[in-house]
């Protein structure tokens, strides 16, 4: 039998259940999402399930079940099931599906910490991390930051430099999967029953860390991966394995492009330490811009707060006024929608 407080279960998530309509059926946690296939743990070893009609209908792509969610389903067979309901979501890394202006996609759920991997090499991009940073603290998740590949030599100075503003907010790692203790470090970090997803482009290392992560003995086989030889293995889905009994790690495909789903903006004025000059604007509602009193651009001038980091803010803030404007829209369009057909349905009923 599985014990599944290792993947997080808890007193909170059981009595969710019970006050739901299915407290008699079996509940896991999804760990890999295939087409219409969820593979979920559950305390009787892994089951591949499928959702019920009644879980689709009407329902938007980001409201489908992710990695880490947890579900409740009826076994059949030997390892099939159907779920039929998902325990209410918390804490789930949601970004703006590249190509569209409003679409959300859920990447995991019930996350307890995101770590954005980025490489001491070309990868390495301020901007970018705070645009992640963004969108995990919006969710109420813990974002770190993790700077991989430490063994291809670096700036050490530079970097520092060029962090210090993120350094100051989060926690900040650097690693190599060829250096054992930077990976024992990093293992510490994560708590029993606590959930990490590994997130940022492709090529970064994210795959390499969870499986260094996984290995029982860090100090033995760490460079294992790298002398084997067997070349890049692209990961192609969010997938979660469980770190010695002490923690669920999620590892995800990289993405190109992490558009911003969020929407309101403080926590990203929070984070990026916007707000800490923001208390002393003269106008309450003061958009940092251009107007009399704005103390934000004052600290720009005055070199207290990076042009950088306030452009960055700026931009991202844009972005999220964009994206949750577009969501407004969209979900008006789509009650306005749905209302047409209820109003269709009634007329034909009464022919
Ligand atoms: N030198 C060095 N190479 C590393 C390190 N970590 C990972 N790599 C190498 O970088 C390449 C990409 O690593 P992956 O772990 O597949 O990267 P990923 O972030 O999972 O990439 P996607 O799955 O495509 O998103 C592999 O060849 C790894 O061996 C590191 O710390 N140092
Ligand atoms: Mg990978
Ligand atoms: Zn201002």
């Amino acid at each position: 039998m599985i014990n599944l407080n290792t993947y997080g279960w808890n007193d909170k998530l059981n009595r969710l259940k019970q006050e739901s309509a299915y407290k008699n059926l079996t509940h896991g946690r999804i760990c890999i999402v295939h087409r219409t296939c969820y593979e979920v743990i559950s305390e009787n070893g892994l089951f591949q399930c499928e959702l019920t009609g009644n879980m689709m209908y009407g329902k938007s792509n980001s409201e489908f079940p992710c990695t880490g969610d947890w579900v409740i389903f009826q076994p059949f067979d030997e390892n099939k099931g159907i779920i039929v309901y998902m325990l209410p979501r918390e804490r789930t890394l949601y970004r703006k599906k590249s190509g569209t202006v409003a679409d959300k996609q859920a990447i995991a759920s019930y996350v307890d910490k995101a770590f954005i991997v980025q490489s001491l090499d070309d990868n390495f991009n301020v901007r970018r991390a705070e645009r992640f940073m963004a969108q995990i603290s919006e969710e109420q998740i813990k974002p770190i930051l993790v700077l991989n590949k430490a063994d291809l030599g670096f700036d050490k100075q530079k970097i520092e430099k060029q962090v210090k503003h993120i350094a100051r907010q989060i926690p900040v790692f650097i690693t190599s999967i060829c250096q054992p203790e930077t990976i024992l470090r990093l293992r510490e970090f994560i708590a029993e029953g606590e959930t990490a997803v590994f997130v940022g482009s492709s090529g970064v290392g994210k795959s390499s860390l969870v499986n260094a992560l996984c290995e029982e003995s860090i100090l033995l086989t760490s460079d294992i991966s790298l002398s084997t030889g067997k070349g890049r293995h692209t990961s192609t889905r969010r997938e979660m394995v469980l770190m010695n009994s002490s923690g669920v790690l999620i590892d995800t495909p990289g993405v190109r492009e992490f558009g911003l789903a969020i929407d309101d903006t403080d926590s990203l004025a929070e984070i990026l330490e916007i707000s800490d000059y923001a208390k002393s604007c003269r106008f309450k509602d003061c958009k940092h811009i251009n107007e009399p009193g704005c103390n934000v651009i004052e600290a720009v001038n005055s070199g207290a707060l990076d042009r950088k980091v306030y452009e960055s803010y700026l931009k991202l803030r844009r972005e999220a006024w964009h994206f949750s404007a577009s969501e407004y829209e969209k979900r008006k369009r789509d009650k306005s929608f749905s209302k047409l057909v209820d109003e269709v349905k009634k007329r034909k009923a009464s022919f």
